[in-house]
Parts: structure tokens; C-alpha cells; sequence
């Protein structure tokens, strides 16, 4: 397959640290909240064990904030998530499906919660400021909403927890997962999250001073030497074994969170009020038509640049597969796939067909490992 190289732009957003990770070898980007995100340094698989057992550093500047700050902030916030809200801690951060007045799903951001009235909305791959905007509007809300200059760095890996340990002292390895505080570099003040798309542990920098983020993006290879510190980027075999579910890629806005396996997050049993609501009891109480799950594909090899339709013996067509990478742990072919009613089964079996070729599949459940 030919490939084509990427025209930028200033509507196609560098990050600040763009020429570093280019110097450092980064070999593909995708485009992510209209901003480059680095999406390899050579294979990926390579990338992969490296992150299993090691420790990374990733440009995500593209995961954009989205800060709401005011009196309206938190009825603002609460009015866009189905997730509850209401004993929300500051420092604390929040996986949180956005949903549209029609029970539909927007983005699945990391809420933090700054203060009571500023939050930061970590959003995914979709224009959430917009839909915000319009919604303050439309409901004349008291708030102040931006899209601040915070650019995230990500240390990611088994080894993250040394090497942070090594630049902001012992405290740092304290923090509780999804818990924020700030640590002190060279004078300067950061927000530092354990977070992160892996699930191999990890912090999240949310840099807000680019001179000394710059400087300290520089540091942490400086200084990681010895935990064999490696650039690297969301890693696609990492996050589909994983199961971390990606916006625009597994699911988008025709898809509800029920579909999605979101219910945890769904909180339909408080009074908060949020839009879509009763859509999503309605959706609820009637059963959901098709659910992501995961797929194992008798092939070594795949490029998925759209969906595939998954067929079965009989010719229905069971599914929609949206992600795939080849799986070092399963030594073949995975996938994300929303599965049709009455196919969602485990050990269900389909088949797709790819250049001509037939490949068959088993149907899963997720995350896969
Ligand atoms: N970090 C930050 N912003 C982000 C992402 C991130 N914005 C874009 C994208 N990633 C949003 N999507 C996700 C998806 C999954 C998780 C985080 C962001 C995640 N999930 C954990 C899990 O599934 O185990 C924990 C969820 C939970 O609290 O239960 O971490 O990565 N800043």
C-alpha cells in the first residue's frame, strides 16, 4: 500500500513539542482534535513490548482541554454527562460519556475537577467547545469557556513510576489512580494526573508553562537512562488488548453508551439533570439492538483504514468491525466490532473478506486481556 505524507497547516496544529519527537524519529501521525498526534516511532510492535516493560514518553497535546469555569460551571458540566456528578471531588479525575439530547454519545473525556467552579474536559477526537457554547447559550448559563494553551505530556509504562520518582520525589509515587496534584520543576508548578491511554501505569503532565514543559520533556530522556526511557505514542496493539475504547474509531455519535459498554457511567437513578436522559432510560428499559465487543480473526496481518461488514454463514450481515491491529499476546488478528442482536454472543462466528480474501472470526468479550 502506497503512503502519502501529511500536509500541515496552521489548522493542522504542531504541539510544542512536535520538532522534539520529530528529531527523536517519529514515523506516522494521525489527526487528532485538529493537531498532530504522533501515531508511531517505527513498529509498533516493538513500541509495544518496549511499553510492557519499560517506560515512555508521549506527545498527547492533541487530548485538548476544554475549561469551563463560573458560576454555571458544574450545572454546565453535569448538564453534557450521564455520569453522576454531584460528589465530584476536587483532584479527582473522571472518565465521562458526553451524550447529545437524543441519548447519543459526543466524546468520552477525563473530567478534572479544579475547583468547584473550573473544571477541565480532557476531551477526545470531537468538537465538545462547540456543543458546550451552545449549550451555555441556549440555557443563558454564567460561564467562561476556552480551550487553554495545556499541552499534555504522558509517562507511560511499568518503569514511569521510578523515573517520575526521580524528578518530583516520593510524594509523586503517592498519588491514587485518576487522582491529580501539582509538583514543583525547577521552580515551576505542574498538574499531575495517574492516568493515561495504557493501561501498563502512568502519569499525565498537564503542562501549562510550555517553556518549562519543553525543558522538562528534554529532562526526563536526560535522566531516564536507566529505566531505558524511549519516546512513544498511544500504542494501537497496547489499547485494543487493553480495551480502551477510542471516539471516532470504535463508536461515535450514532452510538449510545449502552451500546458501548458505558453503563457503568450511566446514572440514570439521581435527580441530575443532563441532556438525554430520558432517551437513555427509554433506551434502557427497551434493550439495546447491538453491543461492541471483541472479535479474534484467523489472520496475521491487518490495515483497517474503515469498517469492514462481518457476515456470517448464512449471509446476515452480524456486524460493523471498527478497530483491528494484530495481537502479540494472541498471536493473531483483534478487533472492536458492534455486534448485532442476536450474534452478541461469546464464540458467535463470522467471517470477513478482505482484498478477496476470506478470513473467519470468533466473537469475544472485552477488554481482551
Ligand atoms: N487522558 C487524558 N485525556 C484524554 C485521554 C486520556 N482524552 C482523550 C481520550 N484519552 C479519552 N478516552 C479515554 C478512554 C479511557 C480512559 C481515559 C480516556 C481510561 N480508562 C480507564 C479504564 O478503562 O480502565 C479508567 C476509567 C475509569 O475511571 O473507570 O483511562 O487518556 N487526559
Amino acid at each position: 500500500m502506497k503512503n502519502y505524507s501529511i500536509a500541515k497547516s496552521r489548522r493542522l496544529r504542531s504541539t510544542p513539542y512536535t520538532s522534539r519527537i520529530e528529531k527523536q524519529g517519529v514515523t506516522a501521525y494521525t489527526v487528532y482534535n485538529h493537531m498532530l498526534l504522533p501515531a508511531a516511532f517505527g513498529s509498533i510492535e516493538d513500541s509495544y513490548h518496549h511499553l510492557k516493560k519499560n517506560v515512555q514518553v508521549w506527545d498527547v497535546a492533541a487530548e485538548r482541554q476544554v475549561e469551563i469555569s463560573g458560576k454555571d460551571s458544574a450545572k454546565l458540566v453535569q448538564l453534557m454527562t450521564c455520569r453522576d456528578l454531584s460528589k465530584s471531588k476536587i483532584g479527582r479525575c473522571y472518565y465521562c460519556p458526553i451524550i447529545d439530547d437524543n441519548g447519543n454519545l459526543i466524546n468520552d473525556p477525563v473530567i478534572l475537577k479544579l475547583a468547584d467552579d473550573k473544571w477541565w474536559i480532557s476531551i477526545a477526537d470531537s468538537d465538545v467547545i462547540f456543543f458546550a457554547k451552545g449549550l451555555a447559550a441556549g440555557n443563558k448559563f454564567d460561564v467562561k469557556i476556552s480551550e487553554p494553551k495545556v499541552d499534555i505530556i504522558a509517562i507511560q509504562g511499568p518503569k514511569s513510576f521510578g523515573l517520575m520518582e526521580k524528578v518530583f520525589g516520593k510524594a509523586i509515587t503517592e498519588l491514587k489512580f485518576f487522582g491529580f496534584d501539582y509538583f514543583d520543576y525547577k521552580g515551576i508548578r505542574h498538574l499531575i494526573a495517574r492516568s493515561g491511554w495504557s493501561k501498563q501505569g502512568g502519569f499525565e503532565i498537564y503542562v501549562e508553562n510550555t517553556e518549562s514543559g519543553q525543558d522538562l520533556y528534554d529532562y526526563l530522556f536526560k535522566i531516564g537512562k536507566e529505566f531505558n526511557v524511549k519516546p512513544g505514542c498511544p500504542n494501537l496493539m497496547e489499547r485494543i488488548e487493553s480495551g480502551l475504547l477510542s471516539y471516532g474509531n470504535d463508536f461515535d455519535n450514532d452510538d449510545n453508551p449502552f451500546e458501548c459498554g458505558f453503563e457503568k457511567y450511566v446514572n440514570l437513578d439521581t435527580d441530575i439533570v443532563f441532556l438525554g436522559k430520558e432517551k437513555l432510560r427509554k433506551i434502557k428499559s427497551e434493550g439495546i439492538k447491538r453491543k461492541l465487543m471483541g472479535v479474534q480473526i484467523e489472520t496475521n496481518e491487518i490495515n483497517l483504514t474503515g469498517s469492514l461488514k462481518i457476515m456470517n454463514n448464512k449471509g446476515d450481515i452480524i456486524g460493523d468491525l471498527r478497530s483491528a491491529c494484530y495481537s502479540p499476546h494472541f498471536k493473531k488478528v483483534i478487533g472492536i466490532a458492534m455486534i448485532n442482536e442476536p450474534f452478541c454472543k461469546v464464540s458467535e462466528t463470522g467471517k470477513l473478506e478482505i482484498q478477496g480474501k476470506t478470513f473467519t472470526l470468533k466473537v469475544c468479550d472485552l477488554p481482551f486481556i
